[in-house]
């Protein structure tokens, strides 16, 4: 199976990564779903709503807050490099992803997708203000702030994420979309596919006649369309990968 989809990659014209929370568990970073979706009593996927944040401000703040402090100790696992480097070999032409981490682009992907936003930028309620907080250097003081108020008209900040009942960023979903059209391959890695619009992807590169590749722990929502599933941990599957692509390309 291993070969046989390392020929697919290597041969493939235009291969995209469609990434969820799973590849980054590797790098000490909690999924949504299942037994490690837990913050304190609370589903992870229950918080991340604009209702929950209309209810209770300080509550998703402090889990945002939680999470900033996770990922800022992460670093990007053998999966996410092992993306970064099919890239510059040419072979995987985007990164579609649904997280907020920044891991990819730390692993050194260039073109990535961030469907879901990134959770080092910051916006507020009421007015256009924006900020991303790794430029700015200003994370130290988000994390010091109990309700975090705008700095141009004093209303609440939120974390720049897509919540459930949100439009995801038009002209990032307009782009995946289109990629997904346009695909050969599409290489899933580490998502439950319960998400939608993002959940799509797959089912756009399937309906048009590419071939689906799924790296998971476990069956997903996805796993029933894909051409090929190759089960285990996307930390180890991945370079297995890049090792065969690179021992095909050279044979
Ligand atoms: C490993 C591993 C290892 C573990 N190696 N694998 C049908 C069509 C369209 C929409 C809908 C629809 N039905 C319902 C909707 C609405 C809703 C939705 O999808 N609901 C379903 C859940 C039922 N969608 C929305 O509300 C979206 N917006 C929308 O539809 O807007 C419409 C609109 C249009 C115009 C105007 C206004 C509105 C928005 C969705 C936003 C999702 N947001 C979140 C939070 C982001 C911010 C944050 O990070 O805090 O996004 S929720 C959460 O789920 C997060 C994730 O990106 C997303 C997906 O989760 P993911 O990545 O798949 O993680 P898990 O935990 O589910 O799975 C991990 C997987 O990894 C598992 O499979 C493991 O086995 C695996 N794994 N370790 C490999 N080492
Ligand atoms: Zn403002």
């Amino acid at each position: 199976m291993f070969r046989e989809v390392s020929k697919i990659l290597a041969k493939s014209s235009m291969a995209i990564a469609f990434t969820g929370a799973g590849i980054s568990a590797e790098s000490g970073i909690p999924t949504f779903r299942g037994k490690d979706g837990l913050w304190r009593k609370y589903r992870a996927e229950e918080l991340a709503t604009p209702e929950a944040f209309k209810r209770d401000p300080k509550l998703v703040w402090e889990f945002y807050k939680w999470r900033i402090k996770k990922i800022l100790e992460a670093r990007p696992n053998p999966a996410h490099i092992a993306l970064a480097e099919m890239e510059k070999m040419g072979i995987i032409k985007a990164v579609i992803t649904q997280n907020v981490d920044d891991l990819h682009k730390e692993a050194g992907s260039i073109n990535v997708i961030e469907l879901h936003g990134n959770i080092f930028r910051i916006k507020c309620t009421s007015c256009s203000y924006r900020e991303y907080l790794k430029e700015t250097g200003r994370i130290e003081w988000l994390l010091s702030q109990e309700l975090p108020k705008c700095p141009n008209c004093g209303s609440f900040l939120r974390p720049d994420v897509v919540w459930f009942g949100e439009a995801l960023p038009e002209k990032e979903l307009t782009t995946a979309f289109s990629l997904a059209k346009k695909a050969d391959v599409v290489l899933v890695v580490g998502t439950s596919g319960v998400v939608y619009p993002a959940a799509y992807i797959p089912y756009i590169v399937k309906e048009s006649g590419g071939i689906v590749v799924e790296v998971n722990i476990e069956p997903s929502s996805i796993t029933p369309i894909a051409d090929f599933f190759l089960r285990g941990k996307a930390g180890e599957i991945l370079p297995r990968l890049v090792g065969e692509i690179r021992r095909y390309l050279n044979e």
